[in-house]
């Protein structure tokens, strides 16, 4: 299978290029460098240093004899999308530079992910709006104009659904009205900007998917935590991107971060949020068991991504729990809520489709937090303190 995957470099991107092209299929990863970027303008720092794209997949390279083509582009720019399918492309990397053709899967991870990042300022809404949309507008036409069969595999959010006090279906709602029968998009209605914008993807794909016969999979990830991938145990380098920072961390990745330094851990407000989470090596499982399964045409294809759920409270007694065993005087902080959110309230999403597919799920046990724990340590001196709390607000 050749696969194209947007957003290539990102935390997710990274992985899931290594997992494909282990497994034997032809990969191209693309990338603008946006959150790097982003993380040194923001200077919130990363725990480690990162080889660039070109350097990764170099690397990658030497060991696996394994080629993972790199462009560096802006996917904003219908042009340069529309390149990846005409064949007009300029490789940054390639062994044979070659087009490799029309992509058969398109993973499209090319959005920026951080609900804070989102409400940071109005120009912070503005790039995040212009960026998610954008992107998937220009692949959902490149898509529409070059080969309508390409399998499009959107990384939607649980965040879309919000909190509603009734149980969360998979994507879809049977609604009964007035004696008539239908059945619609779940109702979405997220928590952040960033979270609208996936949601006007969802729509967007939608539309493509009603009026052009599109294959379309949207996956509605939870929060990822996990650094070590069966691929990035080849070299160190090959690691993914990994923020601890209020902006690009995601919770449980900073709470063991947090914990060891002794940071106190920032639960914010009650603590009573509940959310969905799943490993990192299980997003690469998800995204790879939709890869080979494909959408139908016509069809958008809903799965909850999810493995297990937890309250924020339990994630920091989870943490405590771990830290202190390994030594660490961990300490649980309240402070204020800098979101607006619920944080008592009813969550209990359906999560199946995945497992049906065959997805083994990684739970997040003491075994797989004291390994989490131990990448850290390694890294302690380059833990910046003034970064993980600076208080974004709603
Ligand atoms: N939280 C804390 N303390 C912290 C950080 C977060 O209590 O130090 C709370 C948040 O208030 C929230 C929950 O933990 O209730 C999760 O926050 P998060 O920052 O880990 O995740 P979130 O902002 O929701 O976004 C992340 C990813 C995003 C992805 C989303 C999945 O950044 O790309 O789409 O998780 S979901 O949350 O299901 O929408």
């Amino acid at each position: 299978m050749h696969v194209l995957i947007l957003g290539g470099d990102g935390y997710l991107g990274w992985p899931t290029a290594m997992y494909f092209s282990s497994r034997g299929h032809d990969v191209t990863v693309v990338d603008s460098y946006f959150r790097r970027n982003s993380c040194l303008e923001l200077d919130v720092g990363m725990l480690y240093p990162l080889p660039s794209l070109v350097e990764r997949a170099k690397i990658w390279h030497q060991h696996t004899g394994k080629e993972i083509k790199v462009v560096i582009g802006d996917l904003k720019d219908p042009e340069i999308l529309r390149s990846l399918f005409s064949g007009t492309l300029k490789y940054n990397w390639a062994i044979r530079s070659d087009f490799t053709g029309i992509p058969e899967t398109v993973v499209h991870y090319a959005e920026q992910p951080s609900a804070p990042y989102s409400l940071m300022s109005y120009k912070s809404a503005n790039i995040t709006l212009e960026n998610n949309l954008l992107v998937t507008n220009n692949l959902m036409f490149a898509v529409r104009d070059f080969e309508r069969d390409v399998h499009i595999i959107k990384l939607g959010t649980m965040g879309e659904y919000g909190t509603p006090e009734i149980d969360i279906e998979e994507g879809w709602l049977d609604i009964q009205h007035k004696g008539r029968k239908d059945r619609f998009l779940y109702p979405r209605q997220a928590g952040s900007l960033y979270h609208t914008s996936k949601i006007m993807d969802t729509d967007l794909m939608w539309f493509g998917v009603r009026m052009w016969d599109l294959r379309v999979t949207d996956l509605m990830q939870g929060p990822v935590y996990g650094i070590n991938t069966e691929e990035s145990q080849v070299d160190e380098r090959l690691r993914t991107i990994f923020n601890y920072d209020e902006i690009f961390g995601t919770i449980i990745n900073r709470f063991i971060v947090q914990a060891v330094i002794e940071y106190p851990l920032t639960v914010y407000g009650e603590g009573g949020q509940t959310r969905g989470y799943l490993n990192l090596n299980d997003t690469l499982q998800c995204v790879y068991l939709s890869a080979e399964n494909k959408a139908e045409k016509g069809e958008l294809r809903i799965f909850n991504q999810i493995m297990e759920t937890f309250s924020v409270n339990e994630l920091a007694e989870k943490t405590e729990k771990v830290g202190r065993k390994l030594g660490f005087d961990v300490k649980i902080k309240k402070i204020p809520n800098p979101r607006v959110e619920a944080e008592d309230h009813y969550y209990n999403p359906t999560y199946q489709g995945l497992l049906d597919l065959g997805v083994k799920p990684h739970y997040l046990t003491d075994e797989v937090m004291k390994e989490m724990f131990q990448v850290v340590v390694g890294f302690k001196e380059n833990i910046r303190k003034d970064v993980i709390f600076r208080g974004i607000q709603w």
